[in-house]
């Protein structure tokens, strides 16, 4: 049986520094990637078939990211019935034309729109590994570890918070 993994596309190079925040997560949690550069525009038919392939191979979600006219994601969708999830990134108009066009997808064919930018990317990663996890009781665990070290470092700033504001003399 092929080894489960996370396929993600983006729209230029230009997109990489965002979308290292996906690779970051998807590494903490030991989840497989491949990430390519392949846009529905610039090379459909590449994009096409590294879909069919990916999924072929075994890739269990796929995570398209562009900016401008962002229709990564649903040309991505129309080709596999895999989760698609799509991260509008922030080209032109602050990302909301990305935005717009990554979400508003026709009736039948779905992607889950995340954030646009940095936070899209990296909810990106972890819902893939919320949907991997299903079957997954390990990564579920890594998963769930990660969440309460989240809770960990937010709540060990707020302490650090209230050390400050008693140091001012409040309260
Ligand atoms: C989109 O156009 C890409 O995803 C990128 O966000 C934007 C600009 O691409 P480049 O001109 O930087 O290659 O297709």
């Amino acid at each position: 049986m092929s080894t489960p993994f996370v396929a993600i596309l983006m729209g230029s190079d230009s997109d990489l520094p965002v979308m290292e925040a996906s690779f970051d997560v998807l590494d903490k949690l030991g989840l497989r990637f491949e990430a390519r550069v392949l846009s529905a525009h610039r090379t459909p038919v590449q994009a096409k078939a590294f879909v069919q392939d990916a999924e072929e191979r075994g890739c269990q979600v796929f995570i398209a990211a562009a900016g401008m006219a962002a229709h990564l994601a649903g040309a991505v969708a129309a080709n596999t019935v895999k989760p698609v999830l799509g991260v509008p990134l922030s080209a032109s108009l602050d990302g909301l034309d990305a935005l717009l066009s990554t979400v508003q997808m026709p009736p039948g064919i779905p992607v889950g729109s995340l954030a646009i930018g940095k936070a899209g990317a990296k909810n990106a990663a972890y819902l893939a590994a919320q949907i991997v996890s299903l079957v997954d009781s390990d990564l579920a665990k890594r998963v769930r570890d990660e969440r309460a070290d989240n809770t960990t470092d937010v709540l060990a700033k707020d302490a650090k918070l209230q050390e400050q504001l008693a140091a001012r003399g409040n309260g």
